[in-house]
């Protein structure tokens, strides 16, 4: 990994910013002696397209400012040390080998231990590596992307800790690689997710958010409006998804309803299909099409176990192993319509904002161009009014076809509704953060008011704490090492 390509992690300079610098002393306290290198994973806030990376169906996220840092050096001995700077994270320890001792294994709530993240990261690397490496490693971890909060702290971790073990074994990996390696390693804690997260940590650019798409796997920039701000606002809910079915339930809902769908003589067998997006490309339809063919073909609220079985001529023990993952296997009862109906139509949404991402562009009125003095503020606020109506549809989408908003969610997007701001949950849902779209000139007012109405009135919290918890961001760099060898 010599990051003087572009196609590849960039290898920069150690900045002297107080946080970098306060990790390497700390790193040198711990271990007594200098780490080799840092690497920076940033968070991420997903714009519009939620729950359907997992579909096929492109996304729109942008990298935040909050990141997860890893400072390493290595050992001759064949061991990984982990610490964290946060001494609620315990110390762990692990003699390597090959990746197949790997194991992950949950607490007795069956919430995934903190340092699970950091051995899917090792475990994919190990696996790229094909088990040939030369040293240990000792990590240390900083991070400060909220937790379990739908900013991808989880994925942040993964992938830093997967590009510090292969920078340490010197291997050559391009960005798109390795985001597609580490959505794959961060399986191993038990949920089916998408890749969205890992595309947009190592594919994140400065000042623009971006469209990604699937399979190959590519980001294209999408320049967001001039005067558009984005503020990240926690509900103080928070959800660790790999310690609930919620999140795998709707993943297999999606597969199921994939199959229903292409149910004709001559796809019922094919297997292969099992994203919506796929039997989109099979049916050669639009995603309009497909949403009356919803309604066509999936009519009922609810499917069960036996009907779907009998409907797919499978067996029980066939569809536990095609399709459901080992936390879903036990469910009897299917929301196809429901999940199916969200996923093409936010499809929809997504293509529909990029849109008008670009068209504001084309006109000269957005981040980076010249302004075009000629239009007016009329036509700004249309366009913000355009974008914000797309991310209230598809917030009110989440909450009443997927099922994963939260009652305190629900109420930060009601109280900046009544503030004329558009906002919806972002990430994967049950808790965690809204992102609203606010006019620039209205930020300020806008999280002075959210502090007041939500956090201090509704949840009884000190003006001064509640300011912690919103923030406005503007799109961030995507991951990085520093060394200054
Ligand atoms: P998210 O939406 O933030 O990705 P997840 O539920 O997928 O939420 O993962 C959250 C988990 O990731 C936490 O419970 C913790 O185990 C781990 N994690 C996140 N940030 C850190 C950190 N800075 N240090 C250690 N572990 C972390
Ligand atoms: P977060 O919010 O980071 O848990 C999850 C998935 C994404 C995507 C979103 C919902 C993982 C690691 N991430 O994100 O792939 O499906 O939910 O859009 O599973």
């Amino acid at each position: 990994m010599n990051g003087n390509n572009s196609d590849q992690v960039p290898i920069r300079k150690v900045p002297s910013s107080e946080r970098i610098q306060r990790i390497i002393k700390e790193f040198y306290n711990e271990f007594g002696c200098q780490p080799a290198f840092v690497a920076r994973v940033p968070g991420r806030v997903n714009l519009i397209g939620e729950h359907i990376d997992y579909c096929g169906y492109p996304v729109l996220p942008m990298a935040l400012e909050q990141d997860i840092l890893v400072a390493g050096s290595l050992t001759e001995e064949h061991k990984v040390c982990i610490r964290n700077a946060n001494p609620k994270y315990v110390t762990f320890e692990l003699e390597i080998k090959a990746y197949d001792d790997i194991t992950i294994t949950a607490d007795k709530d069956g919430k995934p231990f903190w340092y699970n993240y950091v051995l899917c990261g090792l475990k994919g690397a190990l696996e790229h590596l094909n088990n040939e490496f030369s040293s240990g490693l000792r990590l240390y971890i900083d991070g400060n992307i909220p937790p379990a909060s739908g900013l991808s702290s989880s994925s942040a971790l993964v992938s830093a800790a997967c590009l510090a073990f292969l920078y340490a074994q010197n291997a050559t990996l391009n960005r798109t690689e390795i985001a597609s390696l580490c959505a794959r390693c961060e399986r191993y804690i038990g949920t089916q997710g998408g890749g969205m997260d890992q595309a947009i940590a190592f594919l994140a650019e400065k000042y623009c958010a971006q469209y990604i798409t699937w399979n190959p796997l590519k980001a294209t920039k999408v320049v967001l409006p001039e005067d558009a701000s984005f503020v990240v606002a926690h509900s103080l809910a928070e959800i660790n998804k790999a310690a609930t079915n919620d999140y795998n339930r709707r993943v297999i809902e999606c597969r199921l309803a994939s199959k229903l769908l292409a149910l004709s003589p001559e796809t019922n067998k094919d297997q292969s299909i099992i994203t919506l997006s796929q039997v989109q490309k099979l049916l050669d339809k639009t995603l309009e099409e497909m949403v009356t063919l919803v309604y066509e073909r999936l009519p009922k609220s609810i499917y069960t176990k036996d009907e779907l079985c009998k409907m797919l001529e499978i067996s029980e023990e066939e569809m536990d192993k095609l399709y459901l993952t080992p936390n879903t296997r036990h469910l009897t009862e299917f929301k196809l319509k429901q999940r199916a109906l969200h996923v093409y139509e936010e499809a929809l949404r997504v293509e529909e904002f990029r849109e008008i991402c670009v068209q504001s562009n084309m006109n000269g009125k957005s981040n980076g161009s010249i302004r075009d003095k000629t239009r007016s503020s009329g036509d700004e606020n249309e366009i913000l009014t355009s974008l914000g109506k797309l991310m209230s549809n598809s917030h009110e989408s989440l909450k009443s076809l997927y099922e994963c908003s939260h009652g305190k969610l629900d109420l930060l997007v009601d109280i900046s509704s009544k503030l004329n701001v558009h906002s919806r949950l972002t990430g994967a849902g049950w808790g965690g953060c809204i992102v609203a779209l606010c006019p620039n000139e209205n930020v300020k007012n806008y999280i002075e008011k959210l502090e007041n109405e939500y956090y201090v009135e509704h949840c009884n919290i000190d003006k001064n704490k509640a300011k912690s918890y919103i923030f406005a961001t503007t799109p961030n760099y995507g991951a990085v090492i520093y060394n200054n060898q």
